[in-house]
């Protein structure tokens, strides 16, 4: 009937629409994360300027408390009501962290452009276990998640203005969480920020697509990667092939007169190799998805450390 038609024509310019405004918001997440951190920023340009202007995301990430509706599920919302799929769960019992990844929506358009203007992303959140922290702590993040009235539902709208839902802690606030999880220190001083972001090494055009070459051009043109385990993080399957620069800083006013720097952001790297079923297949009919997909707890375990003091402080390389 002539209204299904409507409807129909209806709900594909509503598609495009929301795919419009999902890729807005990711580009102001972007101008954020660009904005404070001078080092992904020179990399995105180097990187830029090598492969002709063209180069994919793999992922974002993002962090957050998981206490009262501010965990995981306040940046998730975002991403599900704009079509990304939830996948697999990771566990890190050490750091008291879960995390969960996404997909994006399978009939996105590729973008047609680089980095957020190129095929959608995966999402990576993850969320401390407050409740698995020292009370002192639990009450520093209860006490500011509770200040941001409902922050949790306007997590991507802060992530996307570069502002903090909550006042700025005290210095002390920031030492103790300090003290017992970087992770929590880090979330309370950069809120939904966006953490980081991926390129995508295998989908690069030039030599840089062989992480190794892209991992040493990175070292000689004196950035420095973050050496947890090794500068290259491998999966046990050997098919996930990552590794991530050092956070930079910021300075931050604390609210108890102090200025400091703290780490902000970091840029990532990740190679995905063809799945044994697909070895045979031509280069040239390789697609993402006959690619190993997901994330792996053992590199991600290592890839947290990029914002921690022990990377931040090394000397030299
Ligand atoms: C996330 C670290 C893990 C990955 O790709 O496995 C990660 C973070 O630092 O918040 O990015
Ligand atoms: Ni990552």
């Amino acid at each position: 009937s002539r209204s299904d038609e409507q409807n129909g024509s209806f709900h594909k310019s509503s598609i495009q629409g929301s795919e419009a405004f999902l890729r807005g918001v990711l580009e102001s997440m972007q101008s954020v994360y660009l904005n404070r951190n001078p080092t992904a920023k020179a990399i995105l340009e180097l990187v830029h300027s090598v492969e002709n202007n063209s180069l994919c995301y793999d992922h974002l990430a993002f962090r957050t408390f998981g206490v009262n509706g501010y965990g995981i599920d306040s940046m998730a919302s975002f991403f599900m009501d704009y079509g990304y799929t939830p996948r697999e769960e990771l566990r890190f019992p050490a750091k008291k962290l879960r995390a969960l990844w996404f997909s994006p929506p399978a009939d996105s358009q590729d973008g047609g452009g680089s980095g957020i203007k190129g095929p959608l992303p995966r999402i990576f959140i993850s969320e401390l276990i407050v409740d698995q922290m020292s009370s002192q702590t639990q009450e520093i993040i209860r006490k500011y998640t509770a200040s941001s009235g409902n922050g949790n539902k306007y997590a991507a709208l802060a992530s996307s203005m570069g502002l903090l839902t909550w006042e700025n802690p005290s210095h002390s606030e920031f030492q103790q969480l300090a003290s017992e999880s970087e992770y929590a220190a880090w979330t309370l001083v950069n809120g939904h920020a966006l953490n980081h972001v991926t390129i995508s090494a295998h989908r690069l055009k030039t030599e840089l697509r062989d992480i190794k070459n892209l991992n040493r051009f990175i070292e000689e043109s004196g950035f420095r990667l973050n050496s947890e385990g090794g500068v290259l993080k491998v999966s046990p399957d050997g098919l996930l092939l990552q590794s991530s620069t050092v956070a930079d800083s910021m300075s931050f006013q604390f609210t108890d007169g102090v200025t400091e720097s703290v780490p902000c952001s970091y840029i990532e790297f990740a190679e995905r190799l063809v799945l044994p079923q697909y070895k045979d297949l031509p280069a040239t009919e390789v697609k993402e998805f006959h690619r190993r997909d997901g994330f792996e707890v053992g590199n991600a375990d290592k890839i947290f450390e990029s914002t921690s003091k022990d990377q931040l402080s090394r000397v030299g390389s």
